[in-house]
């Protein structure tokens, strides 16, 4: 069994978020032939694990297997040091049945003010993207990647992207995610660190 990735192959990107699937294809770049778990109607596992990658593998390893077809998965999410980390493996939680990221900001905004008071001179702003990038095949083995970008929690600004992208404004840089095209936002993301790892170990 080959564990390399051959251009113009066929892969189940095993994503139910739109804005995940649209960067996704974006970063391979018509490379592969992309088939989003929701046009095959795969349903959605349950994401039982405590980590990025355990997470990542568990949805690739849960496509690939019911597909018959290699499948390439992502978990991610926004970690805020004064929350001890958190959302972090549940920020898609924090934002409801609804996916309201309004609501989710404002609640993080609420515990950030509390953060601030009961931590004193000890408390910052600093957050951090994290990015578990999974292929599993058929047969069960399975290869994870993962990449991170750190910046500063703020308050919302833009309207591009997706998620918690207009709260998230990365080190070096004046915007949010969510104010810059897709292109910056994929030059430096922490799903584009991971795919370039991906790259390197699979594909080139
Ligand atoms: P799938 O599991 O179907 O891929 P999901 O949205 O449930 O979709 P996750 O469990 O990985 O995905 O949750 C990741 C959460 O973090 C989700 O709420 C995203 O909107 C958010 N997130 C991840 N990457 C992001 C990015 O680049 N910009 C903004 N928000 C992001």
């Amino acid at each position: 069994m080959s564990l390399s990735l051959i251009p113009g192959q066929k892969l189940i990107a095993a994503t139910h978020n739109p804005g995940k699937a649209v960067e996704i294809a974006a970063i391979l770049n018509g490379r592969f032939e992309i088939v989003t778990a929701g046009s095959l109607d795969l349903p959605e596992p349950e994401e039982t694990e405590t980590t990025f990658v355990g997470n990542a593998i568990l949805k690739a390893r849960h496509a690939a297997l019911r597909a018959g077809m290699v499948a390439l998965a992502d978990d991610s999410g926004l970690s805020i040091a004064a929350l001890n980390g958190d959302p972090g493996v549940y920020s898609a939680r924090w934002a409801g049945p609804d996916k309201d990221f309004t609501r989710a900001a404002e609640v993080i905004w609420h515990k950030m003010d509390v953060a601030r008071e009961q931590q004193g001179d000890a408390f910052t702003t600093a957050a951090w993207f994290t990015c578990a990038l999974a292929v599993a095949w058929p047969e069960g083995h399975a290869c994870v990647f993962e990449g991170r970008i750190d910046g500063t929690l703020v308050k919302p600004r833009g309207a591009k992207g997706f998620g918690y992208d207009p709260i998230f404004q990365p080190e070096g840089f004046e915007t949010t995610f969510a104010e810059m095209d897709a292109d910056a936002k994929d030059a430096i993301s922490h799903r584009s660190r991971a795919f370039a790892q991906l790259k390197a170990a699979l594909i080139d």
